[in-house]
């Protein structure tokens, strides 16, 4: 049996039925810079905790399965050298090779619900990429097989976001909206696509997982939440920047799991750090989300 290590506080939650929120890590290990990796995650954990709910970050250290960091972890896994981006497929091989890593969407899916977690906070999933319609990010199968509730800020606006929802569509994922009709695009409120439904509290959406779950439906609830309304980016502001960052993509020639972190990166500096201040924003504010809703699903589960 593959190892899979608890930190305390996450193990005595798990063993009460409260509420635990899962956090990925490719956005420490691939995502931010240092220490702003470090302090993101840190404040994502914190309001998970502020919510009553226990948070949980998912990341491989030397190739043992992390489900819960201590601050020495943390710090650990903010500044190693040459991590590996966990997608789903690279589990295996990362353990047997006792690499370094940070999950993915798709990885700490994977981890998160064996380890008996169902709720899931990240910033965007990955989805269809523009110009590449075959490459289509292993986040979307995994949210189509493992049922627990991802919450997030829609598809990253780097992707080809009509082509996205399409695919979810097909999933059979439900797109919750957080008091919202709209799907929001990362960066901006609205990516003029519509959510599934419109929820207006943590309850109500605690209610539908457990529904989904209740009929074995497989699909995840994918609970989408506008950025901070202070900070969000009109769309039509951020469009040009991310062209730049695709068309120079393309001349650099980078592909497969390189090219989501080069397109962030890109962005960032294209808009002079304006969306890296939103990425962070609205990482925390979907952490908070996710510990209202576990809390809802523990009173319920309880
Ligand atoms: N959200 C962020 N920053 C990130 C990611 C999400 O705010 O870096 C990561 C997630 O881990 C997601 C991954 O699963 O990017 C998608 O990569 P790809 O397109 O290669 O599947
Ligand atoms: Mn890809």
């Amino acid at each position: 049996m593959v190892k899979i290590n608890y930190q305390k506080a996450v193990k005595s939650a798990l063993d009460q039925n409260g509420p635990v929120v899962a956090l990925e890590s490719t956005v420490i290990t691939h995502g931010l810079p240092y220490p702003q990796n470090r302090d993101t995650a840190l404040g994502m954990e914190a309001e998970v905790s502020k919510t009553g709910a226990v948070p949980a970050t998912i990341c491989l250290t030397q190739g043992d399965i992390q489900v819960g960091l201590e601050p020495e972890q943390m710090e650990y896994i903010s500044t190693t050298k040459n991590p590996v981006k966990v997608s789903r497929r690279d589990i295996a091989a990362a353990i047997v090779a006792r690499r370094d890593g940070g999950t993915t969407v798709s990885g700490t899916m994977e981890i998160a619900y064996k380890a008996g977690l169902r709720v899931f906070a990240t910033g965007g999933i990955g989805g269809v990429h523009r110009g590449n319609l075959m490459d289509v990010s292993a986040d979307l199968p995994t949210l189509a097989q493992i049922p627990m509730i991802v919450v997030c800020s829609g598809a990253k606006a780097i992707l080809d976001l009509p082509a996205t929802r399409e695919v979810l569509e097909t999933y059979g994922i439900p797109v919750i909206g957080y008091q919202t009709d709209d799907l929001p695009a990362f960066y901006s409120t609205s990516s003029g696509l519509p959510a599934d439904y419109n929820a207006k509290t943590a309850a109500e959406v605690a209610q539908i997982a457990l529904t989904q779950w209740e009929f074995g439906l497989k699909a995840t609830i994918l609970v989408t939440v506008p950025p901070p309304a202070e900070l969000a980016i009109p769309a039509e502001e951020i469009e040009g920047v991310i062209l730049d960052a695709v068309k120079e993509a393309e001349e650099k020639g980078i592909k497969g799991s390189k090219i989501t972190p080069f397109l962030l990166a890109k962005v960032s500096e294209k808009s002079h750090s304006r969306s890296l201040t939103t990425n962070v924003a609205l990482l925390k504010n979907n952490a908070h989300i996710a510990g209202l809703i576990a809390v809802e699903l523990s009173k319920i589960n309880g």
